[in-house]
């Protein structure tokens, strides 16, 4: 399989599931502030020109962060990434389709792709306070459903690696995490698989999770 990520992006999620399931993949890095995609090599795989891109052993090109996890959960039931019981996997992609698409594609998007939600550069630090309280509400849905519980699912699951993504992003930010949450980012923190995956993007394990408990 051919992956194609952004080191610190959304497709760290992505990666870690990788990791965790021990895939042999190429990795293979698109620049966007270079906008490698929208090169016409990447559009080929991608004409959404978004990453992550995963390019499968058939050579079919998989998109959408939800759609990605979902398929490397299914296509390796041995792993257990997914909830059997039709209640468990169902919430699994609820967590999914809210963290990508409101938490990251309404939340952190308005934060740090500001101009794609506004031509005009006086309503940009509005887009952005608004792109917070869409963060804000989001976590503290996420750290209500993580109340009582090591993983999302209870066992670990394709979710939190998606979850850990946008803790990951708060983080950097500086944006503090409720406790539940602030506490799911840690232990994920602990787990092999995420530890090579941050070192393999360039991060130092020991400036994250450090954020203060303050909320
Ligand atoms: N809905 C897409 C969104 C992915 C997305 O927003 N990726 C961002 C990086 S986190 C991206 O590709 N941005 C392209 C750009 O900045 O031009 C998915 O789930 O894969």
């Amino acid at each position: 399989m051919k992956f194609y990520m952004t080191p610190g992006s959304c497709s760290t999620g992505i990666h870690i599931l990788l990791e965790e399931l021990d895939k042999a993949f190429e990795a293979y890095i698109v620049n966007l502030p270079a906008g490698d995609q929208f090169k016409p090599d990447y559009l080929a795989i991608n004409p959404k020109s978004t990453i992550p891109t995963l390019v499968r052993d058939d050579g079919s090109s998989l998109t959408e962060v939800q759609a990605i996890a979902y398929w490397l959960g299914r296509s390796h039931p041995r792993a257990k990434l997914i909830p059997e019981d039709i209640e468990g996997e169902t919430r699994v992609i609820e967590a999914l389709a809210y963290t990508v698409g409101t938490i990251h594609g309404q939340g952190f998007a308005r934060i740090f792709a500001t101009h794609t939600f506004t031509r005009n550069a006086a309503e940009e630090e509005s887009v952005k306070t608004l792109g917070r309280d869409i963060v804000d509400k989001g976590f503290s849905i996420l750290n209500e459903a993580l109340a009582g519980k090591d993983y999302f699912a209870g066992a670990f699951s394709v979710a939190d690696p998606i979850l850990f993504y946008v803790e990951f992003w708060a983080d950097k930010l500086k944006i503090p995490l409720p406790p539940h949450l602030l506490a799911h980012y840690r232990r994920m923190l602990t787990r092999p698989a995420v530890q090579r995956v941050l070192r393999e993007e360039g991060y130092n394990l020991a400036t994250l999770g450090v954020a203060p408990e303050n909320v």
